[in-house]
């Protein structure tokens, strides 16, 4: 390899202490992994290949590239993982991607071949190792991997990882690592030119849609929220693992049993041995007492040794807002003849779950069941939080987990257009309580089904099941994304011209995948957890997915049909797995891309960040019902994101209402993978909307949820608690200066998870007389002296009111090292009181109303010496 700028090396950890083998630069040592405590000369080690690789374009893109690179650009530094966007752009070859309409200028990327390469020192004991692997946790897409010049691997699917025996190609002292990826687009042509029929999918943005071809992130070939960008890369780690004997390819931990005094687990290790031989695995908890051990013979290849334990007055994982998420850590360590060889840790939660999904008498029912009790799924669709996924760190994933779980919310939904995601993101999900709704990476497109690409679907399955199927927080398998829905609702047939015989093929592919082989691997690798052929259906092949009362529903005539926003509370099915509606980012995510001159919701730039065709319209068509139109463009980005959270939290109430005919209500959507116009409650840089502070509240363990319904104005009380509470209900109608002219009060018995009307009046006797543009009705539970939940409902929608200059006043009460205290007081009405600040942050709540009187404490996290304002709806006139 000539022109390299720098060597890698690789260090190689036996027991405390490192010895470096045959590193001949001077540069840090990569982290060891795994392998440190295990402290004997035969265990397995483990070592990421990240350090200094190099990537170039190759000439040729399709098909194999020349082998000498003959005509290829230059070697530049990469990062891996990483992807071919990120590391173009860190080179200063392209702009940033987000910026402007620069997207439009960085479509050559996807029909280029792409070439990385490193290079890394093995010495003489490494290489005295039986096995040397080289593992690839993710490669995008279409990969050779050329070791000292030999191909030891092609790979075609994102979603997989590939591990390769490498030691007969590895030699003392340095070696050559080249990953040649081919374009995705070029790729595939043939298959698709070939096929004779087009295959649908709604959100690839190419005038051939060849997406379906490629086991790939959908969203990545353009969607209605997200740009196009079919990158190409090394997205996750690699490593280079060394062993003797044997290693641990697995475990998986099921639990047979589980009462309060005992949880009967099953430990499934599977055993990866060279040759025949006696394993031991022993099973203990971290940090704890010891489990069991269990001998057994191994034959060479792939055994499993299973081992029964138990855990005495187990701790139960609960949901967020249930109990504390318990987890435990249980260690394996294998040893193979007597000599540790390996060993893995494995955290579970000890919790029952159940979906429910049976013939009733309302139709089909899609109730989670947790530790034997209904609990409503209160969320939101999670999408990558990225284009480029490999660049999401620790920190974002964190951000955004945490941030569901201050919401309340107790699910989300990885949705199938994205990919599956990282174990960061699972464990972050164990911890935080939060159940996972998990596609499979399928969504609005028909795909082949061609033998080869079953059988790549059916190791895709297989591998990610494995790798997932021991989180608590993994609560169910899905399909895919609507496909059943669009292959017999969307006119797809028509729309594309399909034969008789081509529908057959297409519908016969997907009865293949979604019917018979997922449905199939589930039961095999993962059996006991819940399998939906799509998202939404009814399971039932005479049963149209979305019909009311079968089965899951995503809910869309608000928004794509433009229908009223009250329809939320007639389209309530069993489990709303999603609807939504739109907004804008905040001032400070809209000028990370445009500039001032832009700030225009219909300018060119603006328009890039707006990926549905119809969005702006419908925005608008929306705005004019309720509000009055925003005098400038920063008053429009937050008038859109107020109307976005009215909107979405009438939805939200009307779900948890149905509470327990439906069973859970997760809007569409909760993040953003670049920062755009979109559905998200979340913006790209981790801001929160108007809709996340609503949603913490509309999705509180106590809501207070008033709804005209049959002429009356019903107060109902929705609690998600466990045990029964006593309140008091006090009932108000007060104008916007702050005369109170109705009141009512009740003591009241709040049931525990239950929906029920606690109190009804006609709004004629509530407003007594009053004027329906100057008054609130409100609605408030106390319990003692502390207020569980309010609720403001108008008469008339928000355009009509007669709003006062509310005189917000703001004062800080205190500043700290985490941030500030502050006092919010309002003299009179005031409408969605936004607070802002001049640096980033959060507050402990925002976008809410104020009667008159009111003084909120908020808490502040970030930046101390942060300057502080309060807007309302006033000042948008
Ligand atoms: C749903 C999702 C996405 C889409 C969203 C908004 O159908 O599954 O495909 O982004 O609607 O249109």
């Amino acid at each position: 390899m000539s022109g390299r700028a720098r060597l890698s090396c690789i260090a190689i950890a036996f027991g405390s202490s490192f010895i470096m083998l045959g590193c001949r630069a001077s540069m840090p040592l990569p982290a060891h992994q795994n392998t440190a405590a295990l402290g004997a000369s035969q265990a397995r080690i483990s070592i990421p290949v990240e350090g200094y690789w190099q990537f170039r374009r190759t000439p040729v893109s399709g098909g194999q590239a020349d082998a000498r690179g003959a005509g290829a650009d230059a070697w530049m530094p990469a990062v891996v993982p990483g992807c071919v966007h990120t590391d173009l752009l860190a080179n200063g070859k392209i702009r940033d991607p987000f910026d402007g309409q620069n997207e439009k200028d960085q479509q050559w990327i996807d029909e280029q071949g792409w070439e990385y390469r490193t290079s890394f020192d093995v010495g003489p004991s490494a290489l005295a190792r039986e096995h040397v692997d080289l593992v690839w946790k993710g490669l995008d897409t279409y990969a050779d991997v050329f070791l000292n010049g030999t191909r030891i691997l092609s790979a075609d699917n994102m979603f997989r990882e590939w591990r390769v025996d490498a030691k007969s190609r590895l030699r003392q002292g340095e070696n050559e690592l080249v990953v040649r990826f081919r374009s995705p687009i070029k790729e595939v042509a043939a298959a698709y030119d070939g096929l004779g029929y087009t295959l649908p999918a709604s959100n690839d943005q190419s005038t051939r849609m060849v997406s379906m071809f490629t086991r790939k992130a959908p969203y990545q070939y353009g969607w209605d929220w997200g740009p196009r960008f079919v990158t190409s890369g090394i997205w996750r780690p690699v490593l280079l693992e060394a062993w003797n004997d044997a290693r641990i390819d697995d475990v998986q931990i099921v639990q047979n049993a589980l009462t309060d005094e005992r949880a009967d687990l099953r430990v499934r290790v599977a055993v990866v041995a060279s040759r025949p031989g006696r394993a031991r695995v022993s099973i203990g908890l971290a940090g704890g007492a010891s489990l069991g051990q269990v001998e057994a013979a191994v034959g060479a290849g792939r055994n499993v040794v299973e081992a029964s334990v138990a855990i005495d007055h187990p701790e139960r994982w609960w949901p967020n807002g249930l109990g504390k998420a318990r987890l435990y850590t249980i260690d394996a360590a294998l040893a193979m003849d007597g000599a540790a060889v390996d060993a893995r840790s494995t955290r579970i939660g000890l919790r029952t779950l159940e979906v429910v999904h049976q013939r009733d008498a309302d139709g089909k029912s899609f109730t989670i069941r947790v530790n034997g009790a209904p609990v409503f799924m209160k969320g939101a669709n999670y999408i990558p939080s990225d284009s480029f996924p490999s660049r999401v760190s620790t920190e974002r994933y964190r951000g955004l987990v945490q941030s569901a779980a201050d919401a309340n919310m107790n699910m989300l939904r990885v949705w199938g257009g994205g990919i599956y995601e990282d174990d960061r993101f699972y464990a972050l999900c164990d911890e935080l309580g939060i159940l996972v709704w998990q596609d499979f990476m399928f969504a609005c497109s028909m795909y082949p089904g061609d033998e080869a690409f079953i059988a790549n679907v059916k190791e895709e399955a297989v591998e990610n099941v494995r790798r997932l199927r021991n989180h608590p927080s993994l609560a169910l398998w899905s399909g895919n994304n609507e496909i059943e829905a669009a292959w017999k609702k969307w006119g797809w047939q028509v729309k594309f011209q399909l034969s008789d015989e081509a529908q057959d093929k297409i519908w016969g592919a997907y009865k293949r995948v979604f019917h018979e082989l997922l449905p199939k691997v589930v039961a095999d690798e993962d059996p006991g957890r819940f399998y939906t052929r799509s998202s939404p259906s009814a399971n039932d092949d005479d049963i149209a997915p979305d019909t009311i009362g079968f089965g899951d529903m995503h809910y869309w005539g608000v928004w794509h049909a433009e229908q009223p926003y009250s329809k939320y509370s007639e389209n309530v099915s069993r489990f709303m797995s999603e609807y939504g509606f739109q907004s804008f980012p905040e001032l400070a995510t809209v000028a990370s891309y445009a500039r001032p001159e832009d700030w225009r919701i219909d300018s060119p730039v603006m328009l890039a960040h707006q990926r549905h065709p119809r969005g702006n319209q419908l925005i608008r068509t929306y705005m004019e019902r309720d509000f009055r139109t925003p005098k400038d463009f920063p008053s429009f980005l937050y008038a859109s994101q107020v109307l976005q959270a009215t909107i979405i939290q009438y939805a939200a109430e009307a779900h948890r209402r149905r509470w327990p005919y439906n069973a859970g209500s997760l809007y569409w959507q909760l993040d953003d993978c670049w920062p755009v116009a979109s559905w998200s409650g979340i913006d790209y840089f981790g801001r929160w909307k108007a809709l996340h502070y609503h949603a913490k509240r509309f999705f509180a363990p106590t809501l207070v949820s008033v709804v005209e319904e049959e002429g009356a104005l019903r107060t109902y009380v929705v609690s998600d608690r466990r045990e029964a509470a006593a309140g008091r209900l006090v009932q108000r109608v007060v104008d916007f200066d702050g005369r109170e002219l109705w009141r009512t009060e009740a003591e009241v018995r709040i049931e525990p998870n239950t929906s029920k009307v606690y109190a009804t009046v006609a709004p004629g006797d509530a407003l007594a007389g009053g004027d329906l543009h100057r008054s609130v009705f409100v609605a408030e539970l106390f319990e003692g002296a502390r207020s569980v939940g309010r609720t403001l409902h108008y008469f008339v929608p928000t355009k009509d009111l007669d709003l006062p200059d509310p005189e917000v006043s703001l004062e800080v009460v205190e500043r700290s090292a985490k941030g500030a205290t502050l006092r919010v007081a309002s003299r009179k009405l005031a409408r969605e009181v936004r607070l802002t600040t001049s640096s980033d942050g959060r507050f402990s709540d925002d976008y809410f109303d104020m009667l008159p009187g009111d003084v909120f404490a908020v808490e502040w996290r970030g930046a101390a010496e942060a300057h502080f304002e309060a807007t309302s709806i006033r000042d948008t006139y």
